[in-house]
């Protein structure tokens, strides 16, 4: 057992205000400071200019300055501690000192430093932090000392983090560091990490290393709750291993070491009889041996758990069944909980608990037995409205402390990405309302499964939490990644680039929002070299970060990535390399490229992440950002190229994630179309052909594997020449997969399918097929299997019909062009290595047949000015090898 004296700590401060109903932060001394900054505060010190994260309530220079000196004296002061002298210790060791001498007076001579001494302010007439709230400080650096003046332990150790961001690094003394004051406090009591997502825990060396982080940004709490750890949920009644106790223990540790709360989080739901009194002792006989091991705040998460259902008969008997037995049954047991053993360990923090109910603010029959059974002082846990929140406001805590009517801390599902593994989430904490963290009794947020990729995110998180009026989240998100990137602006700037690439989520709806403005400045302006560099910078980043980034454990958790961006940023500049060349005329080049994209395309998705259960997960880098670029760039090089024909769509609905419409035209029945949301009655999702055209049937290839509901469970298919006036073709309901059959002759540019009741689920649509009569193509060889003839002539490059069989005497592959008409040139597209031999032959209007050129290599082109043709075909000359046509393309004037 460690000893360790009861500590009056941010937690239970919070725990006393807001229970007792007073939910704003308390008013600091000098809180109107006309100083407050919006930014991080730039503090002239020496030669730099430091950032101090989070960003600080106030900040004011003095006119003086003072001197690092070789011997500098430390005076410990009542609020100084060991962790707090070290951190001083380091820091002017590392501005120049070459002794740092501790001592109980100021030196005779050399610079003084006093630690946790409001009094030694006097002199730099600086009020103490008597008024401050818990873990709030004053700095002054100025009348030739240094003070650091918590108005706690940690309000001291605070100071000493924000010193260690202002004194500059030197070699030697002498170094000289402008005069400030700095007067500062948390925005709201708690603030750090729940550990509380579901997939691979975190090592044991990473949980170390994030408390050294969170001490650095002034977060003070840790919550050890990952899903999938057994001790603490499937098999939670079991006692620890020597060794895992050992290392909780070195976590209790560290984290008293960086003033943080390691909060020890046990969820009994899965299998707990709430009425039985072995299990309240198993309970309380578990968190005695985490007692035992030096902690002091507990929680019991009863998070994604049925409350309809019940563990043990007794339960029933005693509560009856639904909601409000549930709220009555668990306010039993944590309030037992709470007399049986936290009030009966004095210095024993607060109780939390995640309530079953953790994502609205409804009133509901488990909210009310809750509100009403459990004990005041119990935390209560909450993720906002909605379980990942894209915003969350004030009333919406207002609301949430009404309903519950207790202290709410909320559990911010963010930057956690173990419901879309497939990604990480490097944006920064964005849409909380200013305001929000002095309501609230703290903010936890769940991180990502990679602990030292959260880092991003989790330097924001730490300044909104601090100071959210000054928060901007795009600046603290630069401020971030310029410390992160350890004050190299090369490596700065690859991890710039890499964030942007991997910046989207529900908090931030803009992917790659920097890439994006440097392709939307492509497109308008041209400036082919500007998009190079900024895309050979985003190749070259994920190297620059595997040999400098100072985080090793970001480059292990970020692998996949990694490599991803650096595939994705070659098939981008390839892309871009395909268009300059088009646009230059250069049509065999560009071709050549086209065809590397795929495979490109194809090895950027190659690269997976695996999970707990052994899965591989295709990771997404740049997502609906990097493909759409490379997408649009294809289809800028057909349109350069005169290819027409290909179907675009559109729909009323939203998009899910990277699941584009695009997806139910690529003839891919693995790739599809996912709504945002369900469609109501009229929603609908068009193809447009381009231009009135003879259709032949039509396919609806709606839901997939994992989402069978997510088809139109009431529609039509209707058809339209000009989108304005409609024919139906067919109604359907209740099943996923839908065929029309069209009438010999009909003409349309639109096809849709129309909604025509709203309903629950979300649509899929894996393939939105309409076959054309016109540019048909017609003669031989016979495609091989999974090829098609109308591949040679589909509008689509990247679509190739295969022969079967080399060709025979006489066969020839036709193209219809519908009617006759002038004909520009004959530009045929042909894979790589392809070698059938062919004369290209175009119809006059006489009927006849008119030799105009002969392939040759995989880009023919040959210029027809002048001629009008009905049709274009290819003779083959028999015993060549089987031939492969991309495209046949016929420019006309
Ligand atoms: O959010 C809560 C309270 N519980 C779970 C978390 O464990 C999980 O990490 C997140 C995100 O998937 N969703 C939850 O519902």
């Amino acid at each position: 057992m460690t000893p360790r004296p009861p500590r009056l700590t941010a937690l239970g401060a919070a725990a006393t205000l807001l229970a007792g109903g007073l939910l704003t932060a308390v008013p600091p001394a000098q809180a109107a400071d006309s100083t407050r900054t919006a930014t991080p505060a730039k503090v002239a010190a020496g030669n730099r200019t430091p950032a101090i994260t989070p960003t600080p309530q106030s900040v004011k220079s003095r006119s003086d300055r003072i001197t690092i000196s070789p011997t500098v004296t430390l005076v410990a002061g009542a609020t100084s501690d060991e962790p707090s002298l070290e951190v001083v210790q380091t820091a002017l060791r590392r501005a120049g000192a070459q002794r740092v001498v501790r001592s109980d007076r100021p030196g005779r001579s050399g610079l003084t430093v006093h630690v946790g001494d409001s009094a030694a302010l006097a002199a730099q007439h600086l009020d103490g932090p008597s008024a401050l709230p818990a873990d709030g400080y004053v700095l002054g650096i100025g009348a030739g000392r240094i003070v650091l003046a918590g108005k706690d332990t940690t309000g001291t150790y605070y100071a000493a983090q924000t010193l260690r961001q202002v004194l500059p690094q030197a070699k030697h003394p002498g170094a000289e560091v402008a005069g400030l004051s700095v007067r500062d406090w948390p925005g709201t009591a708690l603030r750090g990490v729940i550990e509380g997502f579901y997939g691979t825990p975190w090592s044991h060396e990473a949980r170390l290393d994030q408390l050294d982080y969170y001490g650095e940004h002034k977060m003070n709490i840790y919550v050890y709750s990952p899903k999938d750890d057994p001790y603490l949920r499937a098999k939670w009644r079991d006692a620890y291993p020597a060794d895992r106790l050992a290392q909780i223990k070195e976590l209790t540790d560290r984290a008293v070491q960086r003033h943080v709360e390691f909060t020890y989080a046990l969820s009994p739901g899965l299998s707990v009889c709430y009425s039985s009194d072995a299990d309240a002792k198993a309970l309380v006989d578990k968190f005695q041996t985490i007692w035992d091991i030096g902690v002091r705040t507990f929680a019991v998460p009863l998070d994604d758990i049925s409350y309809t259902n019940w563990n043990c008969a007794e339960d029933k008997a005693k509560w009856g069944t639904g909601g409000g037995a549930a709220g009555a049954a668990q306010a039993y047991l944590l309030n037992r909980v709470n007399k049986e053993f936290i009030s009966t360990h004095p210095g024993a923090q607060p109780l939390q608990m995640v309530p079953t109910e953790y994502y609205d603010v409804s009133a509901s029959p488990y909210k009310k037995a809750l509100s009403e059974q459990l004990d005041p002082d119990v935390l209560v846990e909450w993720t906002g409205v909605g379980v990942v929140a894209p915003t969350m406001t004030v009333a919406q805590a207002d609301a949430a402390r009404t309903v519950f009517n207790h202290p709410i801390l909320t559990w911010d599902n963010y930057p956690v990405n173990d419901y879309a593994t497939n990604r990480l989430l490097l944006g920064p904490f964005n849409g909380r309302e200013k305001g929000l963290p002095g309501k609230l009794a703290g903010i936890t947020a769940n991180p990502m499964i990679q602990p030292y990729a959260s880092k991003i995110a989790l330097h924001t998180v730490a300044d909104y939490a601090w100071n959210d009026a000054a928060y901007d989240p795009r600046t603290s998100w630069g401020e971030g990644l310029k410390e992160y990137a350890g004050g190299d602006p090369r490596t700065e700037k690859a991890l710039r680039a890499f964030a942007d690439v991997n910046y989207s989520s529900a908090l931030n709806k803009d992917q790659a929002p920097e890439l994006a403005a440097e392709f939307a400045g492509y497109w308008k302006s041209g400036d082919a070299a500007r998009l190079s560099s900024v895309l050979g910078a985003l190749g070259s980043a994920p190297d620059r970060l595997r040999s400098s980034l100072p985080d090793r454990g970001f480059i292990a958790d970020s692998g996949p990535w990694l490599d991803a961006t650096e595939s994705w940023a070659t098939a981008a500049r390839t892309a871009l390399r395909m268009v300059e060349a088009a646009r230059a005329g250069k049509g065999a080049q560009a071709w050549e490229l086209r065809q590397q994209l795929p495979a490109q395309v194809a090895a950027a998705k190659s690269f997976t992440y695996t999970g707990l259960d052994g899965r591989k997960v295709p990771v997404a880098v740049g997502d609906g950002m990097l493909d759409r670029f490379i997408d649009a760039a294809n289809a800028e090089h057909d349109r350069i190229l005169g290819v027409s024909g290909r179907p675009s769509a559109s729909t009323s609905l939203g998009t899910y994630q990277s699941n584009t419409l695009a997806r139910m035209l690529d003839g891919d029945d693995s790739t599809y179309f996912w709504s945002d949301g369900a469609p109501a009655a009229g929603d609908q999702i068009t193809v447009d052909l381009g231009r009135a055209r003879d259709i032949g049937d039509i396919t609806l290839a709606m839901a997939k594997p994992g989402s069978t509901d997510d088809y139109l469970h009431e529609g039509v298919l209707e058809y339209s020449a000009d989108g304005q006036s409609w024919q139906q073709l067919t109604a359907f309901s209740g099943k996923p997969d839908v065929t029309a059959t069209v009438d010999a002759g009909t003409k349309a540019r639109y096809v849709r399918a129309r909604a025509t009741a709203g309903q629950d689920n979300w649509l899929v649509v894996r393939e939105f097929g309409v076959v054309t009569q016109d540019g048909a193509v017609t003669g031989g060889p016979p495609a091989a299997t999974g090829s098609s003839l109308r591949a040679a002539s589909d509008g689509d490059p990247g679509t190739v019909y295969r022969a079967a069989r080399a060709p025979e005497a006489g066969e020839a592959l036709e193209v219809g062009l519908v009617a006759a008409r002038p004909v520009r040139s004959v530009i045929v597209l042909r894979p790589a290595g392809s070698a059938g031999r062919a004369d290209i032959q175009l119809r006059g209007t006489d009927g006849t047949w008119q030799t105009v050129g002969a392939l040759v290599g995989p880009y023919t082109e040959v210029s027809t000015t002048g001629r009008t043709a009905d049709a274009v075909r290819l003779v083959w000359s028999a015993g060549s090898a089987a031939p492969e046509i991309a495209e046949v393309v016929v420019g006309q004037d």
